[in-house]
């Protein structure tokens, strides 16, 4: 058996009941074999085995009250995966799926994103199996409150760092950020993704998605083409798939599908500017369902429990969640002619769905690189807040856009270096993988 072979046996008996971190790992360490070959010190430094361990593990109770006066009780977690390029970093999921896989494999990727930023950022992920959904504001600020209640002991500005994810957006963050104030008596960078009025970056809450459409345009401008004039399919409705659409219309594309949990509209007019506005209002102020859309909308059809990888495009963002483009998907994606697949979602694509994907010639861009700007300008509302400053919208996309430019030069630089000429996958899996490594050399068996 191969080193690597080794590895994945471990990683897969230590974690039997994982199956999306052992998904991530295999991912990460099928790119790695000419790496290894080169860098005889990576192994006897026992780097993989290292990596694919996490620093620490918290999982704690969350009790709450409900509006009805009944007793709550949810499971909290915050994986610190590796802190060994700055503090911990990364998100927090809110989500009846969540549990310890899906989170290992969030906190994996992320440190191997953050290490592509060019920023001082380690891996981290959170959450809970708390679903918002249905949920009164009340209950939200009370959940949130506990949760905090446990996790502010275990973070902190220069500890670990948490943001949004699935579920946790600006509500979520300012009721989280109010009680970790209360407790430390502290008002400090401790979490990202906070309103601009008090301590938010501007450009925050667009950066995943418009970050996704920049690293899309940077893939198709390295053979000589753009997004301009492609029609756009992009799955969920939320933070990531809303910025998205705004990106891609803003660039000269037609978005014409978004989806929640409950099914797809497709709206063959494209989905305008006016469009964009009511889909933002029913999903973050009125909290409803994307079938709405076509209701309000007449051109569009609603499919209800379908992904919309059946509809014709050349670009396809999948900005819902993981494994939901899956390989009958990325044939018929491919069958239909797409170009080009940006994840704006951390491991949307099944391994066999990418294969499909690169086989036929698809650009595609892995989240670990596509959908790095958020956590990216997530980094840069910390370097503001430890300055006590703000930059303008212009100043923080123009870094955002200088550091999605770089992370595709970076991927394509260490693919072309290792012989995967034109992989992503592999490039961005090996250019976060040394920078990450060569840290850990440096500081010593920690
Ligand atoms: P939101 O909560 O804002 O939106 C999530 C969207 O995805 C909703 O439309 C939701 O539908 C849909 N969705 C969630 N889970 C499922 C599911 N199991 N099946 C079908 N649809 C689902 O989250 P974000 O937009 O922030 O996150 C989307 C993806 O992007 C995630 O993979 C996240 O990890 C990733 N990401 C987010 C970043 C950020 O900055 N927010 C940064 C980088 C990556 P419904 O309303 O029905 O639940
Ligand atoms: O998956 C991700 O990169 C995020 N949810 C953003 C994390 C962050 O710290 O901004």
């Amino acid at each position: 058996m191969s080193y690597t072979d080794d590895i994945l046996d471990h990683v897969r008996k230590n974690n039997s009941e994982q199956p999306e971190f052992c998904q991530a790992v295999q991912e990460f360490v099928d790119s790695l074999t000419p790496v290894l070959e080169k860098r005889p010190d990576y192994r006897k430094a026992k780097i993989l085995e290292r990596m694919t361990e996490p620093e620490r593990v918290v999982m704690f109770r969350v009790p709450w009250i409900d509006d009805a006066g009944e007793y709550q009780i949810n499971r909290g977690f915050r994986i610190q995966f590796n802190s060994v390029l700055g503090p911990y970093k990364g998100g927090l999921r809110f989500h009846p799926t969540v549990n310890l896989s899906i989170l290992k494999f969030l906190a994996f990727e992320q440190t191997y994103k953050n290490a592509l930023t060019t920023l001082s950022m380690g891996g981290a992920k959170g959450g809970s199996d708390f679903d918002p959904k249905g949920k009164s504001d009340a209950e939200v600020m009370k959940f949130c409150q506990s949760f905090m209640t446990e996790l502010y002991r275990h973070i902190g500005q220069y500890t670990d760092v948490p943001a949004g994810d699935i579920g946790v957006g600006l509500r979520e963050i300012g009721y989280l950020f109010g009680q970790y104030r209360r407790l430390e008596n502290e008002f400090s960078g401790v979490l990202t993704g906070k309103s601009v009025n008090w301590g938010g970056s501007l450009i925050r809450p667009e950066a995943t998605g418009y970050g996704a459409v920049y690293f899309a345009g940077e893939m198709l401008a390295h053979c000589g083409r753009s997004l301009e004039g492609k029609t756009c399919v992009i799955s969920g409705s939320g933070n990531v798939a809303q910025f998205t659409a705004k990106k891609a219309l803003e660039l000269g594309a037609t978005p014409i599908t978004f989806s929640d949990s409950n099914g797809y509209i497709y709206d063959p007019d494209g989905i305008d500017a006016e469009k964009l506005r009511f889909v933002m209002e029913l999903k973050n102020i009125r909290r409803g369902r994307i079938q709405e859309y076509s209701e309000r909308y007449p051109s569009a059809s609603f499919y209800p429990d379908a992904r919309p990888w059946d509809v014709p495009c050349e670009a396809a963002f999948p900005s819902a969640t993981e494994n939901e483009i899956q390989l009958a998907d990325a044939e018929r994606l491919v069958a239909n002619g797409v170009e080009v697949v940006a994840e704006g979602a951390n491991m949307p694509t099944t391994p066999e769905a990418v294969d499909a994907l690169q086989r036929a010639g698809v650009l595609f861009g892995p989240g670990k690189a596509a959908n790095a700007g958020g956590v990216a300008t997530s980094g840069l509302e910390m370097s503001q807040n430890s300055m006590r400053l703000s930059w303008t919208e212009d100043e923080v996309d123009g870094r955002l856009r200088q550091i999605m430019r770089q992370i595709h030069q970076a991927a394509s630089q260490a693919a072309e270096e290792y012989g995967y000429s034109g992989n992503y996958v592999a490039g961005a899996n090996i250019a976060g993988f040394t920078k990450v490594a060569d840290a850990m050399l440096d500081q010593g068996l920690v």
